[in-house]
């Protein structure tokens, strides 16, 4: 294997405590692997040559635990952080395996459930921002139905944005510089979750009351479920400066979520997600921490748990590397060259104004002509196959 792939920590790649920490658990059957305590998964982590490590806040202070348990537990991981140099860049809540949280959290019919999520997630703010966590996600879980008349969907919106805006006026009355990032999933475990993709994502963030500090945390698979691009989604997040965080994996079209090893599926997809995310095409590139939002095969030992994520973090690498090959690509280059035109350019940016709308509807345009010209997409395609299975360019 070539070293040139291998992980460092400048490459600042991430992973949850609850992805590398999956025993292999599914609705068929229990765990196939020791739990492992954080401290070991940090050390792990590390070792294999990630930057730093995500959590729940039952990832690491089991639920129920006393306040002095929790403080000893955090002491600890923080003394494991400073052993090994690792960094806590993301903290999220886990706001759906406990039975409080059957019917949902912050759209839970009940108030007392509502009221119990806000008072569960503050406490987990007060941990990210005590772990020193730039982003906090939300990934609402079990909001969502199965017998869809038990509420008004409106209602659930309502709810959703009023705990969203109570919890951004919680950060900053206590002047964490946390921001936010919401994370949409289409179902699973409800039959219908709300704000289902991060386009919905994208479009309630306009809504709230504090939308600067609210971005989107977009997952592959999760997009890939719904049918949709991943790349599309997260260019949209992009362009408007709303992507805060990533969790990649792979995933099949159509499937439940299947969480896998990053670009163990759809090689095309991610090949095109990290030519956007690393800016090989132009643009601005993504800055924030790669994580890895997946987990081994059922099928490993701990020993696979770590092939596992040094696999995830080298196809992210080897992708890289192609994409940029591919970008440099002087044939590439040729057929993405635009097409100025001193006449039109300035006729088509920048919204609209009479002079405008009077001079483009004067214009002559030889439809027959530009509708006869053939794009080269087909070789365009061709080109980014031949760069991805590696046998053109660097
Ligand atoms: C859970 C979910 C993920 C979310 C995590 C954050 S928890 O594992 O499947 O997609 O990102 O809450
Ligand atoms: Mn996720
Ligand atoms: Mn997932």
């Amino acid at each position: 294997m070539s070293a040139r792939f291998d992980p460092v920590p400048d490459d600042r790649f991430t992973f949850g405590l609850w992805t590398v920490g999956n025993p292999g658990r599914d609705p068929f059957g229990g765990p196939v692997r020791a739990t492992m305590d954080p401290d070991h998964i940090v050390r792990g982590l590390a070792k294999v040559g990630a930057y730093g490590v995500n959590l729940h806040d039952d990832d690491l202070i089991p639920f129920g635990a006393s306040a002095r348990e929790r403080d000893r537990l955090v002491a600890a991981f923080q003394q494991t952080l400073r052993d090994t140099g690792m960094v806590v860049p993301m903290a999220t809540t886990n706001l759906f395996s406990q039975p409080i949280f059957k019917d949902g959290a912050f759209t839970a019919n009940d108030p007392q459930v509502r009221a119990f999520a806000l008072q569960k997630t503050m406490r987990a703010i007060d941990l990210g921002a005590e772990l020193g966590a730039a982003t906090y996600v939300f990934w609402g879980g079990r909001e969502g139905t199965e017998a869809d008349a038990c509420r008004d969907p409106r209602t659930a919106w309502n709810r959703m944005r009023d705990a969203i805006d109570f919890l951004c006026g919680y950060v900053k009355d206590q002047g964490y510089g946390l921001r936010f990032a919401l994370e949409a999933k289409p179902n699973e475990p409800r039959g219908d979750n709300y704000l289902p993709t991060t386009g919905h994502m994208l479009h309630f963030i306009s809504t709230l009351e504090h939308h600067e500090m609210v971005g989107v945390n977009p997952e592959v698979a999760h997009e890939v479920m719904s049918g949709l691009s991943f790349p599309h989604a997260v260019a949209q997040a992009m362009a408007c400066d709303k992507l805060f965080h990533i969790d990649l994996n792979g995933q099949k079209i159509g499937r439940y979520d299947q969480d896998l090893r990053f670009g163990s599926e759809d090689q095309k997809g991610a090949f095109l997600l990290i030519r956007l995310l690393e800016g090989t095409l132009g643009g601005k590139r993504y800055d924030g921490p790669r994580h890895f939002d997946a987990h081994a095969y059922r099928t490993e030992d701990e020993a696979g748990v770590w092939a596992f994520a040094r696999g995830c973090m080298r196809t992210y690498k080897i992708l890289h590397a192609r994409a940029e090959a591919f970008d440099r690509d002087p044939e590439v280059r040729a057929l993405l060259a635009e097409q100025p035109d001193a006449a039109l350019d300035p006729l088509l940016a920048a919204g609209y104004s009479r002079g405008k709308a009077d001079a483009l509807g004067k214009l002559t345009i030889d439809v027959d002509a530009v509708a006869r010209r053939g794009l080269g997409y087909e070789r365009l395609d061709q080109l980014l196959l031949e760069h991805l299975l590696g046998v053109r360019g660097g």
